[in-house]
């Protein structure tokens, strides 16, 4: 069975960019089997609320835990309410990883990404998205989830210290981060390995194509030398510079030993 993600949402019409471009191709070739569900579909009143006033006053709303926690067991049991073309009912062995957008979670990294990839790629895990809204979810949910039978972990993450209305857009950054490293999605694996290279320990080198010259500005001339040696680097030389100007704090990741060896052999 292909790895599985589902996303639980109040706005399943937010996550239609699913259906495009490289995650739109690896679930119409069966590579990844991605499901959209609409959290109102376990709300049970006549107006389907998933969400209250906060106890002790303030601004805002705050999600339900028992509405989220009937989506997230509905979805991970299998059955749905899905807006996905599967329509299923049928039980799902697998442990679930629960994935909970939150600009109060751990910053959302390359290693996060590629730790998902590699657990949704065994046959015995996948991964259940809980995009919430408003001011966010009842703070007993997270814990409540921990000790659910099937949950193997949960995982608040953030995109970074900005703001969004709501966990949609921060699903659709993880998917693609995590349905890119899937095996079979990614047409040329080389640009996996290049980026694994340098594994968010220093940033990307800048990149050229024609015009050799575009309106007076020229293209690196070591480029156009055909010395792979002084090409490669010259590319290392401004991964590091690059990395020095605008992600000081990189630096830190990247290990002594490593620097050297890798400086010294290119
Ligand atoms: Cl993951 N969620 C929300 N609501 N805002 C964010 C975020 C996530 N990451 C950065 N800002």
């Amino acid at each position: 069975s292909a790895p599985r993600l589902d996303v639980i949402t109040i706005f399943p019409d937010y996550l239609a960019p699913l259906d495009l471009s490289l995650i739109g191709k690896a679930r119409e070739s069966g590579l990844v089997d991605v499901r959209v569900h609409d959290l109102r579909a376990v709300a049970t009143d006549r107006h389907r609320t998933v969400d209250d006033s906060p106890f002790g006053g303030g601004a805002g709303m705050v999600m339900r835990p028992d509405v989220w926690s009937r989506a997230i067991e509905a979805t991970a049991a299998g059955s749905d309410g899905s807006a996905g073309s599967h329509g299923g009912a049928e039980p799902d062995p697998r442990e679930v990883v629960v994935l909970v957008p939150t600009p109060s979670g751990a910053p959302l990294t390359q290693a996060t990404a590629q730790r998902l990839a590699d657990e949704l790629a065994a046959p015995d895990v996948r991964a259940v998205v809980a995009c919430g809204r408003y001011e966010g979810i009842d703070a007993r949910l997270v814990p409540a989830l921990r000790e659910h039978d099937g949950v193997r972990r949960v995982e608040e993450f953030s995109l970074g210290d900005f703001v969004l209305n709501g966990g949609e857009v921060a699903a659709l950054a993880l998917l693609e981060a995590v349905v890119r490293l899937l095996p079979g999605v990614l047409g040329n694996p080389d640009s996996i390995v290049e980026e694994s290279f340098s594994d968010a320990a220093v940033l990307e080198y800048p990149v050229y194509t024609r015009p050799a010259d575009w309106d007076g500005r020229a293209v690196p001339p070591v480029l156009l030398s055909g010395d792979h040696g002084a090409v490669a680097r010259w590319r290392r030389a401004q991964s590091l510079t690059r990395t020095v100007e605008r992600r000081p704090d990189l630096l830190d990741l990247l290990a002594v030993a490593d620097l050297d060896r890798r400086d010294l052999d290119v």
